[in-house]
């Protein structure tokens, strides 16, 4: 039976409508070098916990989705080598008996069957250079579209179209927030050079937005855009020369489709030194922290209705 299995803290704290924040697997199996990658998982759970929030990182485990895992869980997405696992591979994942990280899109996915409200990213999937011939755009946005999940992320990568992102987001009818700021982020760095429409500084506001959303009756989740700190981001010229340097590089080795992003984000970790590896576990902790306090505004809302 394909039925999410829920760690018994997890079950509980929802039951109870205390706070639980919902985290990916794809980011630590494919996003993040081991052993760094073992030590983000573990720590994103502990920033969640600090703050008085019950972890729920998810992925497919022999077939079972997990809602929350046990240290052994968290030892099986650091160090084995799992599928890359979106929405639609989550029946065959379940029918196989077989093991998936999950992405934003099969994360949140899950998260609403489960009824959690809020979850942390690194970067949202997106829509890729060239997908007008391509069609490449991630199921995150689609996804997201349908499931009530708010989830806050650094915006995307600059090796995604930023601007087609955003108008899909926008055809989607997917609300997107920006966190303290007017300015859609760009992952590594503060600002993209899109504006947005929308900005709040508090959780309490999102949480307000979350509730109006049901009101209405509304089916999208959230997109929080929150981006990093001014001093933990990347050096902008540093960033534009590296990017210019790995879309050069790819189409030098005759990179194509698919290949393209792991090509660019393996070219960018190398080339800058590892100074892109930083900034993606600040960001990624920054993430956790403000999903932390918008799963404790929602809980507090949701009390007192
Ligand atoms: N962006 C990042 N790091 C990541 C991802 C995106 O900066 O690890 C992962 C997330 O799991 C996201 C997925 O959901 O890639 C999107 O992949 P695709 O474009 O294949 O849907
Ligand atoms: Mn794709």
């Amino acid at each position: 039976m394909f039925a999410p299995l829920l760690t018994t803290e997890v079950a509980a704290a929802i039951a109870a409508g205390r706070p639980v924040v919902a985290l990916e697997s794809t980011i630590i199996s494919h996003g993040l070098p081991r052993p760094a990658n073992h030590a983000a998982a573990v720590e994103f759970e502990e920033i969640l916990r600090e703050r008085g929030v019950v972890p729920a990182t998810i992925a497919v485990l022999d077939g079972v989705p997990r809602i929350g895992l046990d240290a052994e869980g968290i030892r099986r997405i650091a160090n084995e080598d799992l599928t890359k696992a979106s929405v639609r591979d989550l029946p065959v994942l379940a029918a196989l008996g077989r093991s998936g990280a999950t992405t934003v899109a099969a994360t949140v996915r899950l998260a609403a069957l489960a009824g959690i409200r809020v979850m942390a990213t690194g970067g949202l999937g997106g829509v890729h250079r060239g997908a007008t011939t391509t069609f490449d755009e991630s199921a995150d946005l689609p996804t997201i579209a349908e499931s009530a999940v708010t989830v806050v992320s650094a915006g995307v990568k600059s090796v995604l179209d930023i601007s087609a992102t955003l108008e899909r987001l926008e055809t989607l009818s997917i609300p997107v927030v920006g966190y303290g700021t007017r300015e859609f982020p760009a992952f590594w760095l503060r600002e993209s050079g899109y504006q947005l429409d929308w900005a709040v500084d508090s959780p309490g506001e999102i949480a307000a937005i979350m509730r109006a959303r049901d009101e209405l009756g509304a089916r999208q989740g959230i997109v929080v855009a929150n981006p990093v700190p001014l001093t933990e981001q990347w050096d902008p010229d540093q960033h534009d020369r590296v990017l210019e340097e790995a879309f050069a590089a790819a189409d030098a080795a005759g990179v194509r489709g698919k290949a393209v992003t792991p090509f660019l984000l393996g070219y960018i970790v190398t080339a800058s030194g590892g100074r892109s590896l930083e900034v993606n576990l600040d960001l990624a902790r920054n993430n956790v922290t403000v999903a932390a306090d918008i799963a404790q505004a929602w809980s507090a809302l949701s009390a007192d209705r």
